[in-house]
């Protein structure tokens, strides 16, 4: 019996239809059952109606009561009591934590100017509400820094533009046509599980699913084939399979000819590139490079699943956008079931956000704030003018690198909502450097005591989606949705959108936008609509519905006659925008950066990388590539707090391969060092072969609270960029790995006076 039957018939309980708000391309419609006499929320399921939520929601949100009525949640607001990061906190009321934050605010504009305050939020929750709603318009009006959102797919995002145009691409639902199926750097049944349905109805149909992964992923074992990559090298093997296309004549003249843009100059490239060359890049036998470009070419419809976790690395951009040109040159774009998929956002890209965040807001006469590359929160926390201006957004070749004189002010008040910084931010020791400066003002709004929280002057109580209201677009599917509040918010919490509404007021902000309710600003979001994508989604149509597909065409085939929203209408296999902003116009090879390293110490030159390490230990071995994508139980570092899921994972693991271990003298479970010249973590070994020699793999991301040392493995990651969009780095990571026999903070500071 479904879950709706089994509450629907009951008068004592209510069902409210919402939305997973959780940074997941499945965006899950979903209902809850509210008892009505005591307004508890008893009962979550996936909506069954939802074409791609299919009823099902994941093992993390089927749990999200629990979550939400944890023992820990946060349910007043906190004023620090104890040193920043002890977590020592007491409680005071709403008026008292809001006249005193405003007061601080106030102080820094007055002393160092609107820039000197920082917003840092991530997508916590995607809603456009509790996101960026409220807090744009607050700190539009204040004239705050901005922030680069970057630390997940900006490098990828920018690479798949200067191909196809706007990240639009196979729809989710057309994968069941598919008869190949390239899941490429995506572990699809942890981190994108309502495709995983669609990728089973086709393999019923005969479709062969291959994995192009470093990690035997979950994914991996369940597909027909895995196919194992170093990681950061997957251009090199697009390169390849073009040329092997193009040398064997298997690619698409005619869609070429109409819908394509630079197809000569393509070819001549793709000659410096036989599959011998991709292979010694990438480990993948010259011979199987073939076969896969031939499979590839020759089975119709072809979908490729590119997600994320290729693109954390230097090359990230450039590998994205080559592999983009994959489905043109082989026509997969003209039957349904054909294509490529990286996200579905660009579907919505036309959604009109002004009047939501309201950038008319800024103060006049001033120039426009400085942007803070979000990668960088270390440097940019950082007192040193130098790095606080490495920090300054500069995303492309041409954009000039920012001069000392132009890093403006340090950072003297934080506002954190919707993200984790010292869990998840790259380079932890410097983001906790930061964090702990005592002139640094910092604000949290969370759920619960995070490792951030830990570091705030105020932390403030903050409502879970089942008690507020938002609207959700995905970017796994193509269906907008609605969230009610299920509930009344839980003791003194406050939707986000309330609390920067209290702020504002405090601060004195009398425009009347911060007037506005919750549902007042959706229902004006929705009706501010005008692009045909948008029409027949109505405000009522949403209360009664919840979710609402975009206007497209069922079934939406794009590209299949072209259209592509370059500037040159065609897919760009030349993009002259590329040439303008610094990069080759051509697909090409964008080395990763631990390769670079590697080169570098083989030369007998020092790095810092390797240097800081031979000085502080005794018998270096070969670095190791350390990668850390998401753990299955976890969202990030979203549910490590909750018992079932912590437990579920163990203990923060080292995945690494036996050939590893032994030259290293590893056994399975043995505590670890895994070091660099950014800081150290102790992990749990686990020897493997689900990973490729010469690689480890961390599951991501533990709070460091509930790591054995206090740590977790971004104190090895770098705050350095992609080659696009001035992205993340998180598996671009070299480090050496022996067992712990002493503590490598002693190693790591002996080392560090040596290079000074
Ligand atoms: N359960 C769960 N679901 C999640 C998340 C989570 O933390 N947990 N996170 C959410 C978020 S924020 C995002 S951005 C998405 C993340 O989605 P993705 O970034 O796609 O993350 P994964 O699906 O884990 O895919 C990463 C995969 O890429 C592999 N990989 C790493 N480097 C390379 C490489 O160089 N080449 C290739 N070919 N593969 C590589 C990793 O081994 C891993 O299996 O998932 C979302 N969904
Ligand atoms: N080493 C390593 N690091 C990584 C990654 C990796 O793969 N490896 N992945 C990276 C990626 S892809 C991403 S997207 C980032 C994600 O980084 P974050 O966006 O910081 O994601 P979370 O860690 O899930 O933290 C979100 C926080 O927001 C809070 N929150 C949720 N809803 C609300 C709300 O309504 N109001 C308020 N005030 N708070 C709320 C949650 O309680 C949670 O603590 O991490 C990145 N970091
Ligand atoms: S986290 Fe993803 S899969 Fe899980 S319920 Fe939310 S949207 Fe669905
Ligand atoms: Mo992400």
């Amino acid at each position: 019996m479904s879950k709706l039957s089994l509450y629907e018939q009951n008068s004592a309980v209510e069902i409210v239809t919402g939305v997973c708000p959780h940074d997941c391309p499945d965006t899950c419609s979903w209902q809850v059952a509210v008892e009505r006499a005591s307004g508890r929320a008893i009962d979550i399921w996936g909506h069954a109606d939802h074409p791609v939520t299919q009823g099902r929601l994941c093992g993390k949100v089927d749990r999200y009561l629990e979550r939400t009525y944890h023992r820990d949640r946060l349910q007043t607001p906190l004023r620090r009591v104890g040193a920043k990061g002890s977590g020592r906190f007491a409680p005071v009321s709403w008026e008292s934590a809001l006249e005193e934050i405003a007061q601080q605010l106030a102080r820094v504009v007055a002393n160092f100017g609107a820039e000197a305050v920082l917003p840092y939020s991530y997508a916590g929750t995607m809603g456009f509400l509790q996101g960026e709603g409220m807090a744009a318009r607050f700190f539009n009006r204040l004239g705050a820094s901005k922030l680069a959102r970057t630390i997940c797919s900006e490098a990828g995002f920018e690479g798949y533009l200067y191909t196809i145009g706007a990240t639009e691409g196979t729809d989710t639902e057309a994968f069941a046509q598919a008869r190949l199926i390239l899941i490429w750097g995506s572990n699809t049944l942890t981190s994108n599980l309502h495709l995983w349905p669609f990728v089973m109805e086709a393999r019923k149909q005969g479709a062969r699913v291959i994995v192009i992964d470093p990690a035997c992923t979950r994914t991996a074992q369940a597909a027909d084939e895995w196919l194992p990559i170093r990681p950061g090298t997957d251009g090199a093997l697009a390169l390849a399979m073009m040329h092997v296309i193009v040398a064997e004549q298997l690619h698409d003249v005619d869609y070429i000819a109409r819908y394509t843009l630079g197809f000569d100059r393509l070819a001549e490239r793709l000659l410096e590139w036989p599959p011998e060359r991709a292979a010694e890049i990438t480990g993948v036998p010259a011979e199987r490079i073939r076969q896969l470009a031939r499979d590839y070419a020759n089975t119709q419809p072809a979908a490729i699943r590119i997600n994320y976790g290729l693109q954390r690395h230097r090359g990230g951009g450039m590998a994205v956008r080559t592999i983009a040109c994959l489905p043109a040159l082989v026509g997969a774009w003209r039957r349904i079931g054909g294509g490529i998929q990286l996200s579905t956002s660009g579907y919505f890209r036309h959604l009109d956000r002004s009047g939501l965040y309201r950038p008319d807001l800024a103060p006049a006469g001033h120039p426009a704030p400085r942007t803070i590359n979000m990668n960088r929160l270390g440097d940019a926390l950082s007192l040193d003018p130098a790095r606080r201006a490495a920090a300054i957004y500069h995303p492309r070749p041409v954009d000039p690198i920012p001069d000392v004189s132009q890093s403006g002010p340090p950072v003297k008040a934080l506002i954190v909502y919707n993200s984790n910084p010292a869990a998840v931010a790259p380079d932890q020791a410097a983001v906790l450097a930061g964090l702990r400066r005592e002139d640094l003002f910092t604000v949290v709004l969370e759920h619960f005591q995070t490792d951030t929280a830990d570091y705030a002057d105020y932390v403030l109580p903050a409502t879970t989606q089942i008690e507020h209201w938002d609207l959700l677009k995905p970017y796994g599917h193509t269906h907008l949705a609605l969230n009610r509040p299920a509930i009344a918010a839980l003791g003194k919490a406050l939707p986000n959108s309330e609390i920067f509404r209290r702020l504002a007021a405090a601060m004195g902000f009398n425009e009347s936008c911060f007037r506005e309710s919750d549902e007042e600003i959706l229902q004006t979001l929705v009706e501010a609509q005008r692009h045909e994508r948008f029409a027949g989604i109505t405000w009522q149509r949403l209360l009664q519905e919840g979710f609402v597909r975009l206007n497209l065409p069922q079934p939406n085939v794009p590209f299949a006659a072209g259209g592509f929203p370059t500037p040159s209408g065609r897919c760009e296999f030349y993009s002259a925008r590329m040439a303008n902003d610094g990069y080759d116009p051509l697909p090409t090879y964008h080395p990763p950066r631990w390769q670079e390293l590697v080169e570098l110490n083989d030369a007998g030159e020092s790095t810092n990388a390797l240097t800081s390490l031979q000085t502080g230990l005794q018998s270096l071995t070969q670095p190791l590539i350390c990668i850390s994508p998401p753990a299955h139980s976890f969202l990030n570092s979203t549910f490590v707090n909750v018992d079932r899921f912590r437990q579920r994972e163990d203990q923060p693991l080292l995945h690494l391969h036996p050939q590893d271990a032994a030259q290293r003298s590893i056994s399975d479970g043995d505590s670890v060092v895994v070091e660099n010249e950014h800081g150290c973590v102790h992990l749990r070994a686990h020897v493997s072969e689900g990973i490729i020699a010469g690689t480890v793999l961390a599951p991501g991301v533990w709070w460091a609270k509930f790591s054995p040392d206090g740590r977790n493995i971004n104190q090895v990651t770098s705050q350095d960029e992609a080659d696009m969009g001035a992205g993340a780095l998180f598996y671009d990571v070299l480090v050496q790995v022996r067992v712990l026999h002493n503590d490598c903070t002693a190693t790591l500071f002996g080392a560090a006076t040596t290079i000074g």
